[in-house]
This record gives structure tokens, sequence and C-alpha cells, in this order.
């Protein structure tokens, strides 16, 4: 039996009718329904905290595309902001956060209480307006990189100030690691209890470590964060992204027992589909920029992640988020074109 919806048959390892797909940033500023009320919202967290826009939200790219994955509307940095460490958004700028003091674990759940009402209120809207074959992915930053922001106050191209603090002042990096990873796991839990029935850790900037940096500060905190969620839910899927890991890809996917990992786009999928063990569910991995760009060149080249696949169930998405100024029908020619491809 099946159950209806694809994206959990292919980690169940059931067939399915046809290639699930869902993109990263899905939901966000490409699309004029979400602009309308962005600006309509006070503050960019203010959306994220209210469970009536941010479950609207999530799902309005499902409502034009019809995704087999809807993925929450909230943001990686709900995170340092529960922990104590208020994150604003300027306007047209990237997160701000305030210096890094003592974290606190205590109000977690209670402070993220408005992202598992819009949980609730996603799951039950998906099943009024009928979309019964999607599901609801959950998510959080991996360790490392909430706290490369939490350490630097912000985004960054370099993020010295955390690299810096990996090697020069590793035991309080540590315990900044540990913290976001006890509640990492908080989340991840409550999230499922809530209704997420997959959930993908984004380690967005897993680019910027080597070698025992990147055991210590990307691989150690995601296989604990696993290990623990695996011991309470077994049977709920775990993707993570590390993008930009290069190498360390093998690694990642062997030491952190992933069920699934995204590729980014500076990887070729047939290379990676040779390498990696069957049992491993691939996602990915078309470059966002082709995208926006849209046309015979986008066709192809999904055309060629799909062969490159050579029957291999996976997931189709982009290998890292909608770019903003993504013009919102070439999305609906990726799902056309997606729908077409055999699984
Ligand atoms: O004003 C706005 O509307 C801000 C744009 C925006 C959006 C739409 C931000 C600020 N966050 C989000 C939503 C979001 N963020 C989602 C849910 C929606 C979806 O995916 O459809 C998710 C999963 C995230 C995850 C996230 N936030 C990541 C990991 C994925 C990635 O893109 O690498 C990261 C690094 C963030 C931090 C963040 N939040 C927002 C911005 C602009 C950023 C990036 C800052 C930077 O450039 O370093």
């Amino acid at each position: 039996m099946t159950n209806e919806k694809p994206l959990l048959d292919i980690f169940a390892k059931k067939k399915t009718t046809h290639v699930p797909f869902w993109l990263m940033r899905q939901a966000g500023r490409y699309l004029p329904e979400y602009r309308m009320l962005r600006e309509k919202a006070r503050s960019f967290m203010g959306l994220a905290y209210d469970p009536e826009n941010a479950s609207e939200v999530t799902l309005q790219p499902i409502r034009r595309y019809g995704m087999d994955g809807a993925i929450l509307f909230s943001d990686i940095l709900v995170i340092p902001d529960a922990l104590g460490q208020k994150v604003t958004f300027e306007a047209g700028e990237g997160p701000k956060l305030e210096p890094l003091g003592d974290v606190k674990l205590e109000n977690i759940e209670k402070h993220l209480l408005p992202v598992f009402t819009a949980i609730k209120k996603v799951r039950e809207k998906l099943e009024v307006e009928k979309f019964h074959s999607t599901t609801l992915i959950g998510f959080c930053g991996a360790p490392w990189t909430v706290c490369a922001y939490m350490i630097e106050g912000g985004s960054s191209v370099s993020f010295q100030k955390a690299t810096g603090m990996a090697k020069e002042n590793p035991k309080e990096l540590q315990k900044i690691i540990d913290v976001v990873a006890e509640a990492s796991i908080i989340y991840l839990e409550a999230q499922i209890k809530a209704g997420v029935e997959v959930v993908q850790i984004f380690e967005s900037w897993a680019g910027l470590l080597d070698g025992k940096d990147f055991d210590q500060w990307v691989i150690k905190p995601t296989k604990k964060i696993i290990t623990r969620l695996k011991h309470a839910y077994p049977d709920v899927p775990v993707i993570g992204f590390p993008r930009g890991c290069g190498i360390n890809l093998d690694r990642y996917i062997q030491e952190t027992s992933v069920d699934g990992v995204g590729i980014d786009q500076s990887f070729d999928m047939g290379e990676v589909a040779v390498k990696i063990d069957k049992k491993v569910i691939l996602q990915g991995n078309l470059d966002p920029l082709l995208l926006l760009e849209g046309g015979t060149k986008m066709k192809d080249s999904i055309i060629k992640i799909h062969e490159n696949m050579n029957g291999r169930p996976y997931v189709f998405n982009l290998g890292h988020g909608v770019i903003k100024e993504t013009p919102p029908e070439n999305v609906s020619l990726l799902k056309e074109i997606v729908r077409g491809l055999k699984p």
C-alpha cells in the first residue's frame, strides 16, 4: 500500500508514479502574494511568529504549483531568538543579531509555540484544500551554521569571527554549539509532535570548514541531533543539506546517518549517484540561476539531472534557494517538466 505521499514513499523505498519535488525557499520574495503579506506584517520575525500568516505563506507555493513537499515558513534564526539573542531583519538587509551574551534553554518551547501552532494550521489547510499528497517538511539550521550567525551578529561573506573562534577558542565554541544542538533537538521534536512529517537540517555554511574542523563542528553536532531524533521518532526521515561540503560529502553521509542529502549545484549528480550508497535518498540539484533564467537551458539541465539519476529514486530540488528575482512562470515551467519525467 502506498500512503499517497510521494515524498514519504521515496523514503519508505516504495515506487512512485512521478518524481517528487519541492524547492528550497519556495515560500518567499519571488511570489507577489508573499510580498503583499510581508509588507503588511510589521517585521519578518513578526510574520514568522504569526501562526495564521506563517501557515498562509507556507501554502502559497503549494496553491500555485502543487509541490510534493510544503516547507514550513519560518527561519533558522528563531533558535538564537528563542535562546535570548534577539534577531531582527531590516528591510532589504540581512539578519541582525544583538551581541551574544548568556544563552538559555529554558524558554525554547514556549517562545516557539506560534511555530507549532502554524504547523497544525498547515496540516489542517493541506487537508481542507485537498493537497492530500503534499508532505509537510519541518527544519532547523545545523548548529555550526546557526552559531556562525550568532557569533558574527549577522550575515557575512567569510564568517571570520566564527571560523576564528573554531581555531582559537574551541572550548568557547563548543559551549555554544552544545546549547544550539540541544535547542535544535527540542525544536525538531516539538515540530514532529505538531505535525511535520520530514525534517531538513540546513548546514548552509558547511563549506567554511574542512578536515578535523568539519568533523568537530559539522558532523558531530549533526550526528548528535539525528541520533536523538531517531531514538524518539525512528520513522521520520531526516534530510541533511551540507552546502559547499565538497569532498566531505561521503563522510558527512556515513557518519551522520541522514536518510537523505541535499546536493548543491557544485556537484555533478551523475558522479554523486555512482559514489553514494543507494539507500541514501539524493535531493537536488538544479542551479537556482537556471531557474531564474528559465527556458530551454533550464529544461535541458532538468533532463540531464534526471538522466544522471539513471532510474534511482530521488527528490528533485534546487541546489540552493529560489532567487528573489525569479519569474513565477519559470517555476510553472519547471513543474511541467518535472511532472513529465519518468521515475
Ligand atoms: O524579508 C524577507 O522576506 C526575508 C527573506 C527570508 C525568507 C523568505 C528570510 C530571511 N528567511 C526566509 C524564510 C526561510 N528561511 C525558510 C522558509 C521558507 C522556504 O524555504 O520556502 C527557510 C527554510 C529558511 C532557512 C534559512 N534562513 C537558511 C538556510 C537556507 C539557506 O538559504 O541557505 C539561512 C542561512 C537563513 C538565514 C536568513 N534568513 C533570511 C535571510 C535573508 C537569510 C540569509 C542571510 C545570509 O545571506 O546570510
